[in-house]
């Protein structure tokens, strides 16, 4: 299903001209080291399927999904054309006491493959803004029931929900938080289940943790369950570097939630939408949560568009004033874009086609063993995966953090791969329609781009 680019889209590529013309002093670039790339930039230009075609016409194979959102590959014509036809159609609809059929169609194709029992969708435009909108749900569902005093929201270690103020709160990555003031109160944190004593180069969940859970029970003692909201963790931590939960552990956190009617949000941002092998996380590990966040593969990144899926139960909470009444006093200008909705339903509609929200359980054995057969190489000190998602945890250099896995990621650029890395570990999730001789390449230039590092 992967051919490579056409000739024509080839010679397009090439007639937008390189680096050397475009002025880039007004480009405030986000999460960039902006001088160094500005010296030096990677541009693209065009995409299709597996593949990117940069500033210089030269083919890049996406190992990342762009940024883990591209779950159908690029260029997907089903979702090109339901975006064309839109934009056409109808640009925009005000979401506030006016609605459009598609969000409609969207919130019911969303609550089809979402876990049994959640079944109410509310529509954000990314990541960052479905965890802040999760959030503020939390803590109103309690009010709205009568325990207003049930505020405290809690977080884990090495946490990654996104960039807006209640994300970094609950986050737990230093450099998101320490630049940003005092962040919101009344938020605590349990610990990371990263542990590469007992668990290095595990294959899919690792053995040992579950008991790491328990440590919500330190922060029950401490605070009190009365006081405590919500709890929000990635079921698999992306962003910091492809963390795969302990087996029994989300099962533990699960439990202690409903000991202390603390409600479970898991952070699927990454996760939702085949990246595991199932629709969501959750179903892949076997543990309902209350609130599913989710983004980026919701419209196959092609616009921006977010979603925090609920449990009936929580929704109906809010259904009880009079029904003249707004009862949840959120939202946004774009909640539920029709170009947004549009995008969604084609891409839901192309992974059915194509048996994308499964394809990841296929491969995982085959990607399994690729990623692992880097182990041995230098300076690899573990080796994470689950589902299509790899981790390649690298030695760091001596007093230089983050070098040595961002020279392999030059390195993999240099030969034509896109990866991402994070502090000292690369991280491969690349588009669900990824071929078997792709993960070959990918990680093959992986390994190369490793040793050349050493
Ligand atoms: N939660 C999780 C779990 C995420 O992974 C967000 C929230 C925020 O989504 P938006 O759409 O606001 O970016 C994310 C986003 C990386 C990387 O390289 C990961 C993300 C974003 C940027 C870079 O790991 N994840
Ligand atoms: N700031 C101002 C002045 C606004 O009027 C609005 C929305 O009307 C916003 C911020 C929020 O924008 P959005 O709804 O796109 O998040």
């Amino acid at each position: 299903m992967n051919k490579p680019i056409a000739p024509e889209l080839m010679q397009a590529a090439e007639s937008v001209g390189s680096t050397g013309t475009q002025a880039m002093d007004a480009y405030w670039m986000p999460f960039t080291a902006n001088r160094q790339f500005k010296k030096a930039p990677r541009l693209l230009t065009r995409a299709d399927r597996m593949h990117y075609v940069d500033a210089d016409g030269r083919q890049v194979l996406d190992g990342v999904a762009g940024l883990w959102c591209v779950n159908a590959g690029h260029n997907r014509p089903r979702i090109v054309k339901a975006i064309q036809d839109q934009a056409a159609e109808m640009d925009f609809a005000p979401p506030f006491q006016m609605a459009h059929p598609k969000a409609f169609e969207l919130a019911e194709r969303v609550a089809a493959i979402a876990p049994a029992g959640m079944g109410k969708v509310f529509f954000t435009n990314s990541g960052s803004e479905s965890v802040d909108t999760a959030l503020k749900m939390a803590i109103a569902y309690h009010r709205v029931r009568g325990e207003g005093q049930r505020t405290r929201l809690i977080g884990r270690e090495r946490g990654y929900h996104g960039v807006n103020f209640g994300g970094i709160s609950v986050g737990g990555m230093v450099a998101n938080r320490k630049h940003f003031g005092s962040l919101l109160a009344g938020v605590d944190h349990i610990r990371h289940t990263h542990d590469p004593a007992r668990n290095a180069f595990s294959r899919g969940q690792p053995a040992h943790g579950a008991e790491i859970a328990d440590d919500l029970e330190r922060l029950v003692a401490l605070h009190d369950a009365s006081t405590i909201a919500a709890v929000i963790v990635e079921p698999v931590a992306g962003s910091t570097g492809v963390l795969v939960p302990p087996q029994g552990y989300l099962q533990r956190l699960r439990e202690i939630c409903d000991r202390h009617g603390i409600l479970l949000i898991f952070d699927e941002v990454i996760t939702g939408f085949g990246r595991t092998g199932n629709p969501f996380a959750a179903q892949t590990f076997g543990v309902t949560p209350d609130m599913i966040t989710c983004a980026k593969g919701l419209t196959n990144g092609c616009v921006p568009m977010g979603a925090v899926i609920v449990r009936d139960a929580i929704h109906d909470a809010f259904m009880s004033g009079p029904e003249h009444l707004i009862e949840f006093f959120h939202g946004y200008t774009y909640s539920a874009h029709p170009l947004a909705c549009a995008a969604g339903i084609a891409t839901l509609d192309t992974y059915a086609d194509d048996g994308l929200l499964t394809r990841a359980k296929e491969l995982e054995p085959y990607f399994a063993d690729a990623v692992h057969s880097l182990k041995g190489e230098p300076n690899v000190i573990d080796v994470r995966n689950i589902g299509l998602v790899g981790g390649i945890e690298l030695a760091p250099l001596p007093g230089e953090p983050t070098k040595r896995a961002f020279g392999a990621f030059l390195d993999c650029w240099q030969q034509g791969v896109l990866i991402r890395t994070t502090g000292d570990t690369i991280a491969m999730s690349p588009p669900l329609i990824i071929e078997r001789a792709q993960i070959d390449e990918l990680v093959d230039k992986v390994r190369g781009a490793i040793r050349r590092a050493a």
